[in-house]
């Protein structure tokens, strides 16, 4: 029996995009059932609650990054063990896509571990976009800052997503990355807005940064003109090389939490359950969706890090009675 589909819902909620802090610190500092009930009840409002998307990430081209993001095994500040290639071909994206596709997803999320891509390999991008949307995929790719001119040729090949993450608030920002600041990441993402792009923003949680810091993150997402269409929450995912190899990790229940906050606050968007997921349990994973995660990456590898196998995400989609999104 479905309990509740989107269209019994009650009158949608109206999107706010001015959140004060006090309010999203409110939600965070609530008892935990009355904010995943509040979450849950948003997600009815908006969504179907048994759908769940799959997208699915490779990376184009793997390490050798010039910034310094403390908690990234691609970056060459650090000595980790990430396999650094060149730009893939073409041939070898698609054969990748064309797996996806068969393996349920309806995103294709190609990332590259650019600061900021160069023309030339912005023109490199325009026919490996085409190509993935040609097998009736969506489209996202991850390049790093992205100028306004090139935001809209990634625009006119068709792609749908871009993400660029926020990563954490603008006080905590300066702990995690000092090649860029946080304002370079507003004016990547004012560019891809602009250019008529989806967005895909978010942060990840367990760095050593406060309950505010997450609220405030959620504030700069949610406080935005308009909601990201995607919001992924990615659980800080320990690298041996990294600065970030070692340090207290978040309680699980913090991270349900931050999902439930986001879903309340960008009630339309989907929430993506991101990197992290390997190292939680079926049932925290299953709360994740509870509070209002409609979306995971799919496929037993993120970037350069590992993701649960397909197999055991179906048997616990299978469990849940959840079914894949079909676009
Ligand atoms: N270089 C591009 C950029 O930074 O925008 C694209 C690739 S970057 C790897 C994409 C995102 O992955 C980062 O913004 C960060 O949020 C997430 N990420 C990277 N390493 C991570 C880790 N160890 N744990 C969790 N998330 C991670
Ligand atoms: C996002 O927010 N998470 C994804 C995607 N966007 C590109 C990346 C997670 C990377 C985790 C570490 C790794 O596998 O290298
Ligand atoms: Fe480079 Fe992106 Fe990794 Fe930062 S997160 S080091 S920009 S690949």
């Amino acid at each position: 029996m479905t309990l509740q589909t989107v269209s019994e819902s009650d009158t949608k909620s109206p999107l706010n995009h001015s959140w004060a802090l006090a309010d999203v610190l409110d939600l965070f500092n609530s008892p935990f059932n009355d904010l995943l009930f509040k979450a849950q009840t948003v997600h009815r409002q908006f969504h179907d609650a048994n759908e769940v998307q799959i997208a699915t990430l490779l990376s184009i081209k793997t390490g050798g990054c010039p910034e310094d993001c403390k908690y990234c095994p691609q970056s060459v500040h650090y000595d980790t063990d990430v396999d650094t290639h060149a730009l893939m071909d073409i041939d070898d994206v698609l054969i990748a896509a064309k797996a996806a596709k068969e393996q349920g997803a309806t995103r294709f999320c190609m990332g590259a571990a650019w600061r900021s891509p160069t023309e030339r390999q912005v023109e490199q991008m325009v026919p490996v976009i085409e190509a993935v949307g040609d097998l009736g995929l969506e489209t996202c790719v991850t390049l790093g800052m992205l100028s306004d001119s090139q935001a809209s040729r990634l625009a006119d090949a068709g792609l749908d997503y871009y993400n660029h993450n926020l990563d954490t608030s603008p006080d905590f920002y300066s702990e995690i990355i000092s090649t860029r600041t946080y304002q370079d990441r507003l004016d990547t993402l004012d560019n891809v807005r602009d250019a008529g792009i989806n967005v895909c923003c978010g942060g990840i949680v367990g760095m050593g940064e406060s309950r505010a810091d997450r609220a405030k993150l959620l504030a700069e997402l949610a406080n935005m003109p308009k909601h990201p269409e995607s919001v992924p929450i990615n659980m800080l995912v320990r690298v041996a090389g990294t600065p970030m190899e070692s340090g207290e990790d978040l309680d699980i229940f913090e991270f349900i939490r931050t999902v439930a906050v986001a879903r309340i606050m960008m009630p339309a968007s989907w929430v993506r359950l991101s990197a992290g997921r390997t190292e939680m349990t079926r049932e925290a994973q299953s709360l994740c969706f509870f509070a209002g995660a409609n979306s995971i990456f799919g496929g037993d590898r993120l970037l350069t890090t590992p993701n649960p196998e397909e197999d055991a995400d179906k048997a616990l989609f299978d469990t849940l009675g959840i079914s894949t999104y079909s676009g």
